[in-house]
């Protein structure tokens, strides 16, 4: 393992005025989002759909650092014949790819998941960088709930498998000159509110860290992917985006080690434009021992995906709404961005 190489590449993932476009949906996902624009969801539409975003060239230049692919994108090409991870990199931005293979219910902890996909990883890993990927991805699902056997949700168990296996793919990724982004997601469905989402996160967190030392992960060689500390979406009482940006930047730094290079949020259901105020309120914050920035999907993908709607005459206009979203995010990476820019550009 080149531990400094990893580090150049985790921290150029997370470089100021830069995020990460998560690009990454499943068949089954990518399916619900062409549906709700009344897209079909064949092999040809998801790649002309991925070639218009990284063909985006303002986006992709300039604030995009790296896309997470899916299996099927990396093994794509664009509509003249060039690789997707070709376009990808000539925009300056680097390829990375979702090594974990989905969720499986989890034995013994009804209504709770683990994530799967390590059988074979170390030979996956081999062929995703001899095609060009240079960071990848693994999700696992936390979710907060009462649970139906009274014993609450979630239980130790379940973080502890997700943390081992978050662990168990971090060191697989580094000994294959691999930069990890390790995402624990703590889902933000449900009526919690933020100090819940605050102490599941905090348990979360500190459960991965200790797995990713035990299994003698280099934390200089990683990116972390987490959600925010925020309100369930069906929580009456809403956070505002201050107390979003202080808990959860409160939160991080009792839980991360300043070794880590880079923090790359997920949007997790926010709308576009919370997402993009909450990062920008904790870079008011600072100095951050970390670089912080968006590794969002959503928060970067409706706006495109509305505008295209599947027609090649939208192509222009799914560039612009991407390049848009790319470059809110890009200022509030520094807490530069103001509401505003998004009305002047409305
Ligand atoms: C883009 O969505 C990713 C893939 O999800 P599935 O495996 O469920 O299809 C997802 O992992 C994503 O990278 C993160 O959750 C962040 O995306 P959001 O939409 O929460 O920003």
């Amino acid at each position: 393992m080149n531990l400094t190489e990893l580090n150049r590449i985790a921290t150029a993932m997370v470089a100021p005025g830069k995020g990460i476009l998560a690009a990454d949906e499943s068949s089954g996902t990518i399916k619900k989002r062409f549906d709700a624009i009344g897209v079909e969801s064949t092999e040809s539409n998801r790649r002309d759909y991925r070639e218009m975003l990284f063909r985006s060239r303002e986006a992709m230049s300039q604030y995009i650092s790296g896309v997470i692919l899916y299996d099927e994108t990396i093994w794509q090409d664009a509509k003249d014949g060039t690789p997707l991870v070709k376009l990808i990199e000539s925009s300056g931005a680097i390829p990375g790819i979702k090594v974990d293979e989905g969720t499986q219910a989890l034995p013994m902890c009804p209504g709770e998941l683990v994530t799967v996909g390590l059988d074979k990883l170390a030979e996956r890993l081999k062929k995703y960088y001899e095609r060009g990927a240079r960071f990848a991805k693994w999700r696992a699902v936390i979710d907060i709930g009462s649970g139906t056997d009274g014993r609450g949700i979630p239980s130790m168990t379940a973080i502890g498998v997700n943390a081992h296996a978050l662990a168990r793919y971090a060191a697989l990724c580094q000994a294959a000159q691999i930069v990890p982004i390790v995402e624990p997601e703590v889902l933000m469905d449900g009526d919690h509110d933020i100090d819940r989402c605050y102490e599941v996160t905090q348990r979360v967190l500190n459960k991965t860290f200790q797995e990713l030392r035990v299994q003698r992960v280099a934390l200089e060689g990683m990116v972390l992917k987490p959600n925010m500390a925020i309100s369930g979406k069906k929580c009456a009482k809403q956070a505002s985006v201050e107390d979003v940006a202080e808990k959860t930047i409160r939160l991080l730094k009792a839980c991360v080690p300043a070794a880590v290079p880079g923090i790359a949020f997920l949007s997790g259901g926010q709308s576009d434009e919370e997402a993009t105020a909450h990062l920008n309120a904790m870079h008011k914050l600072g100095p951050l021992p970390w670089g912080l920035t968006f590794s969002y999907g959503r928060a970067l993908q409706a706006a495109p995906q509305k505008a295209w709607s599947g027609k090649a005459e939208n192509v222009a206009a799914g560039q612009r709404a991407f390049s848009h979203r790319a470059r809110m995010n890009g200022l509030a990476s520094k807490g530069e961005w103001q509401s505003s820019l998004e009305k002047k550009a409305a």
